[in-house]
């Protein structure tokens, strides 16, 4: 008998492929191969080339259990020290988020707790949260530095978010958000800590390698316009890609300027206007919606939904893990909150975590079920994609496969 091509097969699943015509590109009865890490066959088991065992090493059933892409969470700021859970009790005794923040809390707060970690202590607390993105069906994750605001505190977020990638083997992309807050010690010298974001503290870590991309809060309580710019100038210089926190309280016209620059994606978007979705739409940059803070904040001012739709722009949704204003650990819960809150389909939800947000970090080996795609998969306890945006709460994922293993997420 000659050696089976392939790995392993996975036979009768329902596949959300996010490839192809049909709705969500589901395959009934379908089948999967993997060989060396990587998607080798995708399509109906009736049209596998031989019989099964003589394909592939390992042959298992899925009984019809609905397969996905491994879920891709674009946008998180899940490494950082303490939480803000007093914060919360005090809101909702009648404190102000200004009140709060006057009395060093706020972003503040996590800072000065990032800063007064140590590395081994910022992973300790930073891996359960990676631990139960993963649990949930997460494979890909992107991790922003923003709670140290100095060479040191930034490199010790970024060093943890790379090794949270590497021990658990989810493919971690790394973005600096040094322009996160104005950090206290330069207060009055705003000007003098951009310099020293753009001329210091960007250059050397990117020199680490450990920058994959480039972002700021562009908002009248983080960062203006042309701040923002000289950033983006120098990640140019650097030829690294950029994305922006933009239009999330007010409209600063910061999608517009992330898509001058070719971003990858702009973020939030509550306040985004149609002059901006023509530009990202010409770039090509992704919209990243974030129902988690949406949610929190109380916000009611929605993202332009209809007209990301007519104007074709790419919508992804994330998580926004944060302290403050989304401490959500659940992707599927941020893309079931999608449907219900920003009114989109569970398909266009569930491509906003899969395909669109593998987009949204310009990596284009995943986020859909096709040949030579990164075997990162989900099999799931439901029959049907829309399950995964109808169930809020509990915890629906069966296995996890990374790079064309199965692994344990108990
Ligand atoms: N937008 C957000 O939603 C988070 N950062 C940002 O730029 C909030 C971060 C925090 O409150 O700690
Ligand atoms: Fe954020």
């Amino acid at each position: 008998m000659s050696t089976p091509r392939w790995d392993r097969l996975l036979m009768n699943a329902t596949l959300a492929t996010f490839a192809g015509d049909a709705p969500c590109g589901l395959i009934e009865r379908g089948a999967i191969a993997i060989h060396r890490g990587r998607i080798a066959w995708v399509g109906r088991v009736d049209a596998l080339p031989a019989a099964p065992d003589t394909l592939s090493a390992i042959v298992d059933s899925l009984d019809g259990a609905l397969v996905t892409p491994g879920l891709v969470d674009c946008h998180t700021h899940l490494v950082f020290a303490g939480d803000r859970a007093h914060e919360f009790d005090l809101r909702l005794n009648g404190a102000s988020y200004e009140d709060i923040a006057r009395a060093g809390g706020g972003i503040i707060s996590s800072v000065t707790a990032t800063r007064g970690a140590s590395e081994e202590q910022l992973y300790a607390q930073s891996l359960p949260r990676a631990l139960a993105l993963l649990a949930d069906g997460v494979t890909t994750l992107e991790i922003k530095s923003g709670y140290g605001l100095n060479l040191d505190g930034e490199r010790r977020m970024l060093r943890v978010a790379r090794r949270l990638g590497r021990e658990l083997g989810m493919t971690v992309r790394t973005s600096f958000l040094g322009l996160h807050a104005l950090p206290p010690e330069y207060k009055d010298r705003r000007d003098d800590y951009v310099t020293l974001v753009c001329d210091e503290i960007l250059p050397t870590l990117a020199a680490e390698k450990l920058v994959d991309a480039v972002d700021a809060f562009c908002e009248s309580i983080g960062f203006s316009h042309a701040e923002t710019r000289r950033l983006f100038e120098r990640a140019k210089q650097l030829g690294l890609p950029v994305k922006l926190h933009a239009e999330q309280l007010s409209d600063l016209h910061g999608a517009a300027l992330v898509a001058e620059y070719g971003g990858l994606s702009a973020d939030h978007l509550e306040h985004l206007s149609e002059s901006g979705i023509v530009a990202m739409a010409a770039a090509g940059t992704v919209a990243v919606l974030l129902p988690g803070a949406f949610y929190a904040l109380r916000e009611t001012k929605l993202p332009p939904v209809e007209l990301l739709r007519k104007h074709a722009v790419a919508m992804a949704i994330a998580t926004d893990c944060n302290p403050g204003t989304s401490p959500l650990l659940s992707l599927r819960l941020a893309a079931g909150m999608g449907c219900t809150l920003f009114r989109l389909t569970p398909e266009e939800a569930l491509r906003g975590v899969t395909v669109n947000a593998a987009r949204a970090l310009g990596l284009a080996d995943r986020g859909t079920l096709a040949v030579d795609q990164r075997a990162d998969l989900v099999v799931w306890n439901a029959r049907q994609p829309a399950e995964l945006c109808y169930w809020i709460g509990g915890n629906l994922v069966r296995q996890v496969w990374l790079g064309g293993e199965p692994i344990s997420t108990d």
